[in-house]
């Protein structure tokens, strides 16, 4: 009887064990095949215009939640601009900004470009929502340097 009580506890213990460790290797599975099977997406942000149109090109960003970008960030006006998205910025995580030489890593904010300068932020989005993004140079966003940086859950892009 204990014998049979004790038999049947190591059989059920034992498949607990198993369903836990399947588990563990499915999500770990599931994580690392996506982070391999999804390459890095790139895209571009203009901080105005050559003509010195004070607007971002494009003004308007959807990113999906998991995935990692590079966003290239570039400054073809003869001023200078910043790229500032503090909500949007903290809804991901940074793994690095580089520009001219230098790799910045942790939180970033917001991102300075002088004329001709040239930035890459990467980046993986985490937080879904509606973000805005301004220039913060004064009269900029008032003059519609502002954009819209949108994160969506993952299978809902
Ligand atoms: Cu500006």
């Amino acid at each position: 009887m204990s014998r049979l009580a004790t038999g049947f506890w190591n059989w059920r213990q034992l498949l607990v064990s198993l369903v836990f460790s399947l588990t563990i290797v499915l999500g770990i599975t599931a994580n690392g095949g996506r982070a391999i099977a999804a390459p890095d997406v790139s895209l571009t942000v203009h901080l105005g215009t050559a003509a010195g149109d004070l607007r971002f090109e494009p003004a308007q960003v959807k990113f999906m939640a998991g995935q990692r970008y590079r966003l290239v960030l570039d400054n073809p006006s003869p001023e200078k601009h910043y790229f500032t998205a503090k909500d949007f910025a903290d809804g991901l995580w940074t793994q690095k900004v580089q520009a001219a030489g230098v790799e910045v890593k942790g939180a970033i904010h917001e991102l300075e470009l002088k004329p001709g300068a040239i930035a890459e932020w990467v980046f993986v989005p985490q937080r879904p929502g509606v973000y805005e993004l301004h220039c913060a140079i004064a009269g900029h966003a008032e003059a519609g340097m502002v954009g819209q940086l949108e994160i969506v859950a993952a299978g809902d892009a």
